[in-house]
């Protein structure tokens, strides 16, 4: 039955509900995530996030009785993949929101279709600037580049004293750009000089002669605006031109795969975050825990703001009368997620309106603090 079908039909069947017979809908909840190619690492992360809130969620008895159904798909990380993905969600399986994708590079190609049928996407990994500029349905938790990389800075100046940096960033990836632009403007703000900005392109292996000229203007650091595998790659190559400088990363860095391939090349990279793995509050323990007796591994940023996002949703939607209509419940989740407050894995979130832009209407950033951690044998602490 579709989801219009089972709603209309529950609706029916609640409202005799006086006489003592209830059945609840299903809700379902489209997610669009990167579950195969390079970007997977962050994608499975993100689905497991989800899943576990999901799970417990149902075991509660789900939300005002009815229960969340995910219908995940994977968008490969690729731009067309996750149009067709957004395409199907949407409009065959009738979803009543859509979490993903899980690069920006692919959200600022499928975003639109999410806003154009009045449908909220929700990205819980998209830290590129403009992602909310794409319209009023397109919601994050994620925090955006912009106000992580400024803090990862003021740290860097803080810990090792820095004066001089060179920079290398990924310039055919929106998020990889966006965080070299936010760098640059920080760098330029906190009076940092650069020794050299050094570009490569996505799927790139060898970097040697990108870090040869980096190594010749001897900077203190080295800022990397890059997704994990080339991260990591880079931080390998590096080492294996002797040069001892620490990192500085964004958003990107932020996965285990950095410390699989690079190992203790990575100490002493600098990384911000809502997240951190030390965070000592009861529902990011809880999480970190639950999420180990189910998958068996340790859980990551990507998995922690997953698992809170499901939570805002589920908050937004037990204020919903779901009526039946998908349409008329599409607007009620929008009109009700702004409001959401919530305190998860991640610390204290609320959403901030993103201002209009170009006579469009805005959609929601996350408005969440970030802490900076550092990588000591192999991962991120505090
Ligand atoms: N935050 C980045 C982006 O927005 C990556 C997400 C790291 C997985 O594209």
């Amino acid at each position: 039955m579709s989801y219009q079908m089972k709603t209309l039909v529950a609706s029916a069947l609640l409202a005799w509900s006086a006489a003592g017979v209830a059945v609840a809908a299903d809700i379902k909840i489209g997610v669009a995530e990167a579950l195969t190619g390079p970007a997977a690492k962050y994608g499975v992360a993100i689905k497991n996030g989800f899943t576990l809130a999901a799970d417990e969620l149902n075991a509660k008895g789900g939300i005002n009785g009815n229960k969340i159904v995910l219908v995940v798909e994977d968008e490969q990380g690729k731009k067309e993949e996750a149009i067709n993905v957004f395409k199907k969600l949407i409009f065959q399986d009738k979803v009543l929101m859509v979490f993903g994708p899980t690069l920006s590079n692919s959200a600022f190609a499928a975003d639109p279709i999410a806003n154009a049928s009045k449908t909220v996407v929700f990205g819980t990994s998209n830290t590129a600037d403009g992602i909310t500029n794409m319209g009023p349905f397109t919601f994050r938790n994620s925090v955006m580049e912009a106000d992580v990389l400024p803090v990862t800075t003021r740290a860097a100046v803080k810990q090792f004293g820095i004066k001089k940096v060179a920079v290398l960033y990924g310039n055919d990836d929106a998020f990889t750009k966006s965080g070299y632009d936010v760098f640059k403007a920080a760098l330029e703000q906190q009076k940092i000089a650069v020794t050299d900005t050094e570009t490569y392109a996505k799927g790139d292996v060898d970097f040697k002669a990108q870090l040869t000229k980096i190594k010749a203007t001897n900077p203190d650091a080295i800022i990397c605006s890059c997704l994990a595998e080339e991260a990591a790659n880079i931080i390998l190559q590096t080492r294996s031109l002797g040069m001892k400088q620490p990192f500085v990363g964004g958003n990107g860095f932020n996965s285990p795969k950095l410390f699989e391939i690079a190992k203790d090349g990575a100490d002493n990279t600098l990384m911000g975050s809502p997240w951190s793995a030390e965070n000592p509050a009861a529902a990011n323990k809880k999480f970190m825990a639950d999420y180990k007796a189910k998958f068996g591994g340790d859980p990551d940023q990507f998995a922690a703001q997953a698992f809170d996002a499901m939570y805002i949703v589920a908050e937004a939607l037990s204020k919903v009368k779901l009526s039946g209509s998908l349409e008329k419940d599409r607007l009620a989740l929008r009109d009700a997620l702004p409001a959401v407050k919530f305190d998860g894995a991640t610390g204290k979130f609320a959403f901030r309106r993103a201002a209009p832009q170009g006579g469009k209407e805005g959609g929601y950033d996350a408005q969440q603090d970030a802490i900076v951690n550092i990588a000591k044998g192999g991962k991120f602490i505090l």
